[in-house]
C-alpha cells in the first residue's frame, strides 16, 4: 500500500517536473525567436532612418525597397538537421546566421556599397561576414551583397548580440534573383541546361543595364549641378560661401510656406 502511494507520488512529481521543464523550454524558445525579431526591428529602424534622411535631405534615396523575414522554427530545425548542427539553442544561435533576414533593394550598384558602409559604420553594428556576389557573381549569375551583422538586443535580464543577414542588391539583381528562385523551385533544383544558360545571359544583361543606368544617372547629376550653379550658395558673416543641398533648401521653403 505504502509502495503504491510512494509510486504514485513519484509519478506526480515527475510529471510536474516535466511540465515545468516544458514551460521553461517554451519560454526559452519564445525568447530565442523574439531576440531575432527585435534585432531585425532594430536594423529596420536604422535602414528606415537612412531612407527618410536621404529622401528629405538629398534629392533621392539610394534605398528603393526594404523587406524582412524571420525563419520559422521548422525552417531553422530543417537547416540545422541538413547542415548537421547541434540541435540545441546555443548551437543553433552560433551556426545559423540567417534566422533574421533583411533585403534592401537599391537603384544603382554604387548605392549597395554606400548602404553597406553606412550600416557597417554604425557603432553598435558589427560586420561578422561579407560576401560580395556583385564583384564575384555566383556561377549561375546570382549577384548581391551579403552581410552578416551582429547587433546587441537589450532584453529585461540580458544583452544579447544577435545576428541578422542583410542582402543588398539593385532592382535588376532582385528581379533576376526572384525569377531564378521560382525556376529553381519549379524544377526542384534540377534546372535544364538551356534554362541555366538563359539565366546566365539574363544576369549579364541585368548587369549591363545596371551599369548603363548608373552612367545615365551620373550624367544627369552632373548636368543638375552645372544648372544649379551658384544659386544654392549660402554665406554667413566672415565665412566663405558654401552650397546647401537642394533637398534641404526645398524642405526649408516648404516649411516657410506652411500655415502655422
Ligand atoms: P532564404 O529563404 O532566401 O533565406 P547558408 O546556406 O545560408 O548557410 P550560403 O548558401 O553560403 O550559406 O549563403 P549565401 O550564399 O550567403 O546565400 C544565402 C541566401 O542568399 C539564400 O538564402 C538566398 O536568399 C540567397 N541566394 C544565394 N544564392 C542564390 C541564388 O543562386 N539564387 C537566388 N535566387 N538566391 C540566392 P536561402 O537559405 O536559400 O533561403
Amino acid at each position: 500500500m505504502t509502495d503504491a502511494v510512494d509510486r504514485s507520488s513519484d509519478a506526480g512529481s515527475n510529471s510536474l517536473a516535466s511540465i515545468a521543464a516544458m514551460r521553461e523550454l517554451k519560454l526559452e524558445l519564445t525568447r530565442f525567436m523574439m531576440s531575432y525579431k527585435f534585432a531585425s526591428d532594430e536594423m529596420l529602424t536604422k535602414i528606415n532612418i537612412l531612407k527618410e534622411e536621404f529622401s528629405s535631405i538629398h534629392d533621392y534615396s539610394p534605398i528603393e525597397h526594404v523587406s524582412s523575414r524571420l525563419k520559422s522554427p521548422e525552417g531553422i530545425l530543417k537547416k540545422a538537421i541538413r547542415k548537421g548542427y547541434p540541435l540545441e539553442l546555443d548551437g543553433i544561435r552560433d551556426n545559423i546566421q540567417d534566422i533574421a533576414g533583411i533585403r534592401i533593394t537599391c537603384s544603382f550598384i554604387s548605392d549597395t556599397y554606400r548602404i553597406r558602409d553606412l550600416l557597417a559604420g554604425q557603432r553598435d553594428v558589427t560586420v561578422l561576414l561579407e560576401k560580395d556576389y556583385i564583384q564575384e557573381p555566383k556561377a549561375n549569375g546570382y549577384q548581391s551583397l551579403h552581410l552578416i551583422v551582429a547587433i546587441p538586443v537589450f532584453m529585461s535580464d540580458r544583452v544579447q548580440p544577435v545576428t541578422v543577414e542583410i542582402q543588398i542588391r539593385t532592382i535588376a539583381m532582385d528581379f533576376w534573383a526572384s525569377l531564378e528562385h521560382k525556376i529553381f523551385y519549379k524544377y526542384n533544383g534540377t534546372v535544364p541546361d538551356t534554362l541555366v544558360e538563359d539565366l546566365r545571359q539574363a544576369a549579364d544583361a541585368a548587369n549591363r543595364l545596371d551599369v548603363k543606368m548608373e552612367l545615365l544617372h551620373d550624367q544627369v547629376v552632373a548636368l543638375e549641378s552645372v544648372d544649379a550653379g551658384d544659386a544654392d550658395l549660402f554665406s554667413f558673416d566672415g565665412l566663405p560661401p558654401f552650397p546647401l543641398p537642394k533637398g534641404l533648401l526645398d524642405s526649408f521653403m516648404r516649411g516657410r510656406t506652411q500655415p502655422e
